[in-house]
This record gives structure tokens, C-alpha cells and sequence, in this order.
């Protein structure tokens, strides 16, 4: 089988090394040269646990290679970005180009699988005038649905295989097609439907983690307000059998859970009230976690706050829609100087460089992500080159008690 993978982001990219490793042949297609090349050299310019080296073994084996245009293939696997306008709409561009792209190659008994994440309608209502140019029979000489994926940044090549999907077709032949392409490499169980519940589904899992996400944020707000560490009390509700609720944190980031909840409401502005204030309560998390850092700052002159942590979660390199760099933007449009370390930010030396530099003079350290290198910091040695000893904890990862030893304040998002 030869598969051709259309965008090699952070989806794209281990998708296609993982049908290589399954045995098929793969050719990754991506617009940027940079990618390209390092792709031939069998080097990625992401970060991902194991990638580099999967991707290095079967470029080797020559079952993986890269180039700028498609190609003919049995299975063509389309992975583009759908980000969201300034507006909060989809922007489809990336899949309707990435879908004229592969038009001139398709042969009768292709299958054409989007995987991006797309508002409902997207394969029947943009692809399938597109793929109709191809002068194939759409359903019967040329098989198309939706199958997206469920896999989590730093945990990516153990969750494509393990994880279920969904494979959402056109009609049944299509979705039984899909499933066979993905069994190629999936343990976890492949559930076969129509493409618009596949295209629902996909943007409802990740809106009811942005709901319950909310809902925490919401609880923070409110037992800042009732002296009750939120923590601590939503600790002891999931001990109930039928309770989850998330963590509270200082927003949502990230290019999935943050966006994905507004193409629901792009398309039923009406009615996704729930969903729609969610996000907005999210979103209104570093606002709220300034707010808090002001009043700690009140009365300091000159103020200088040390942020440990800018991306949007622990343990990666990711910075995209990162609600920490929206803190650091209020932060200093308030006038506080904001110096910043993150260990895993390597390309920024302002902000990859030295805990050191970072801390020097400053009057309150903000823990924005719980990286776990950080549970080895000295407190002790960072105490010693700030200002003032304040530290303020926006993930209750750091106990109270290792940062009181040191002789700081010690003060909780979510809790007075
Ligand atoms: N966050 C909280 N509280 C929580 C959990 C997360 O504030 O209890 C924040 C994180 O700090 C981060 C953001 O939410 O800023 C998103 O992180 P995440 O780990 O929840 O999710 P993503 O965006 O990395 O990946 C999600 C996953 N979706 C679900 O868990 C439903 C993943 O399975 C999807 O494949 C991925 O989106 C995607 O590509 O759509």
C-alpha cells in the first residue's frame, strides 16, 4: 500500500512514520522546504517523545521520504492546520488547497481521509466539490470520510496505536476502507460511522474538556472568594464514583482545546451557550490570575515578577496559544517587568537562558507551568537573588511547604 500524507505537523508527521513502520509506503508532502529536507535526512524539527528516532529508522529503510507536491497513492491522508480567524471562525484554507493539491493524482479506488480537525460539514460540504473535479465517482470509484485523531502532544506515538478512532465515511464502503487503512497500525478498537457525527465528535471530546475545564476555573474564582482551597475540595468531590472535574490552571492553551470549541459555535451560535461562555471563561483566566499578582505586587515600586514556565503545558515545547504568554502581555502592559524562564523553550535564550538571570531582583516568582524539572528547583538559591520572597503557584504542583522553608510567601490560585 502507498500512502500519501498531506502536512507534516505534529499529527501529519508521526501519522506518516507510523504507516511506514506498519510496512506501507509512505511519501509526506509538506509545503515547507525546511521540513522537507530534514525530513530526507531522516531529522524532524518538532518535539516529540520518540519521533526523531522512528522517523530516522524508516527513512533509512526507505519507507518514508518526503517531498513538496502529492504524489499517486492508494490512500491519501490529509493532516493540514484549521486554525481560527481573529473572529473565532474556522479557517479552512489549508484543507481546501490541500484538497485541490492531491486532485490531479487520484485514481479510481483512492481513499481520501481528512484528519484535521474540522467543523461538521467539512468533507460533504468543501471536499467533495473539490475531489469532484477528479471526474470520479465519488462513493463508488473514489471512497472519502473524516477520521480524526485523539492523540495527546508528548504522548503521541503510544496513543496513535493504542487509542481508538472513529472512521467516518461518506457511506459504508468508505468507512470500511478507512478502518482497514488504520488497522494497518491501531490496537485500540476502530468504530465505524457517517462523516458528520465523526466531525461532531471529534470537536465534542475536546469541548468537554473545555467545559470542565471552565467549570474548575469557575470554582476557583469562587472559593477564592470563599476562603476554600479549590484544590482540595475538587480532589475530595472526584472521590465521589460518578464525579471528574478538571484542574483549574491559568487558561487553556494549546491549538486544539482553546480553538476546537468554537467551530461548534461558528455553526450554532444560537444554541452553544454553555460552550461558548466556557471559552470565554477560560479564556479570561490570565486576566484574572494578573489581577491576582497585582494586588500581591501593591505597594512595591518598580515591580519585576519571575514567571518559571511559558508553555501551554507541562513537559513540551509548545508555545501556541500558551495562556502564560497572555499573562506576561497584561503583566507588562501594566507596567511590571516580567522575566521569564523555561527550560524547554531552547530557541529563545531570553526566555530557555538561566533561571538565574531571570530571578535576579525580582519580587515574586509565578509558577505558569508545572514542568517536572521544576520540582528539583532550590528555592533556597532562587531566594537568595530575588528582591522579595513571593512566590505564587498557578498549577498546585509546588508544596507550601518546600517554599515557606525557604522563607517566601506562599499564595494559591484558587484559594485565600
Ligand atoms: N488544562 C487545564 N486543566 C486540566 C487539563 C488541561 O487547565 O484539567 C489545560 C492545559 O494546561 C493546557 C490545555 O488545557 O493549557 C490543553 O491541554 P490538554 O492536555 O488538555 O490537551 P491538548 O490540547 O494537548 O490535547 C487535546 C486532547 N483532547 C482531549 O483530551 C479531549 C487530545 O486527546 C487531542 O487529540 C488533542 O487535544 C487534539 O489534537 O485535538
Amino acid at each position: 500500500m502507498k500512502i500519501c500524507v498531506i502536512g507534516l505537523g505534529y499529527i501529519g508527521l508521526p501519522t506518516a512514520a507510523m504507516f511506514a513502520s506498519a510496512g506501507a509506503s509512505v511519501v509526506g508532502v509538506d509545503r515547507n522546504p525546511r521540513i522537507v529536507e530534514a525530513l530526507d535526512r531522516g531529522e524532524i524539527i518538532i518535539e516529540e517523545k520518540g519521533l526523531e528516532e522512528l522517523v530516522d529508522q524508516v527513512v533509512q529503510k526507505g519507507k518514508l521520504r518526503g517531498s513538496l507536491t502529492p504524489e499517486e497513492a492508494d490512500a491519501f491522508i490529509i493532516a493540514v492546520p484549521t486554525p481560527i480567524t481573529a473572529d473565532k471562525k474556522a479557517d479552512m484554507a489549508y484543507v481546501a488547497s490541500a484538497t485541490e493539491d492531491i486532485v490531479p493524482y487520484l485514481r479510481t479506488g483512492n481513499t481520501v481521509i481528512l484528519e484535521s480537525t474540522s467543523p461538521v460539514g467539512t468533507v460533504d460540504g468543501l471536499m467533495l466539490p473539490i475531489l469532484e473535479k477528479s471526474g470520479l465517482k465519488i462513493g463508488a470509484e473514489l471512497y472519502v470520510g473524516h477520521s480524526p485523531e485523539r492523540v495527546i502532544p508528548g504522548q503521541i506515538l503510544n496513543e496513535l496505536v493504542n487509542n481508538s478512532r472513529i472512521a467516518g465515511g461518506i457511506n459504508p464502503e468508505s468507512s470500511h476502507r478507512i478502518a482497514e487503512i488504520y488497522k494497518t497500525f491501531v490496537r485500540g478498537e476502530i468504530y465505524k460511522t457517517d462523516t458528520r457525527t465523526a466531525e461532531l465528535c471529534k470537536v465534542a471530546e475536546n469541548t468537554f474538556r473545555d467545559v470542565n475545564i471552565a467549570f474548575a476555573n469557575e470554582l476557583a474564582k469562587i472559593c477564592e472568594s470563599m476562603g476554600v482551597n479549590v484544590w482540595e475540595a475538587i480532589d475530595l468531590c472526584n472521590k465521589h464514583p460518578r464525579v471528574n472535574i478538571h484542574q483549574p490552571g491559568p487558561g487553556v492553551g494549546g491549538h486544539c482545546i482553546a480553538v476546537d470549541p468554537w467551530f461548534i459555535v461558528e455553526k450554532q451560535p444560537d444554541t452553544a451557550q454553555i460552550i461558548n461562555l466556557s471559552r470565554h471563561t477560560n479564556d479570561s483566566m490570565p486576566a484574572h490570575v494578573a489581577s491576582e499578582i497585582l494586588a500581591l505586587l501593591d505597594g512595591i515600586k518598580d515591580p519585576v515578577v519571575t514567571v518559571l514556565g511559558v508553555t501551554y503545558k507541562p513537559n513540551v515545547d509548545d508555545m501556541r496559544e500558551s495562556p502564560i504568554l497572555h499573562l506576561i502581555h497584561i503583566l507588562r502592559e501594566r507596567g511590571v517587568r516580567v522575566q521569564a524562564f523555561d527550560p524547554y523553550v531552547t530557541d529563545k535564550p531570553e526566555i530557555g537562558g538561566d533561571l538565574e538571570e531571570a530571578a535576579k531582583g525580582s519580587d515574586l516568582l509565578v509558577l505558569g507551568v508545572h514542568h517536572d524539572v521544576f520540582k528539583d528547583l532550590s528555592f533556597k538559591e532562587v531566594g537568595a537573588l530575588m528582591r522579595h520572597k513571593n512566590f505564587y503557584d498557578t498549577r498546585n504542583f509546588i508544596s507550601a511547604a518546600a517554599v515557606e522553608g525557604a522563607g517566601f510567601r506562599y499564595y494559591l490560585l484558587g484559594s485565600k
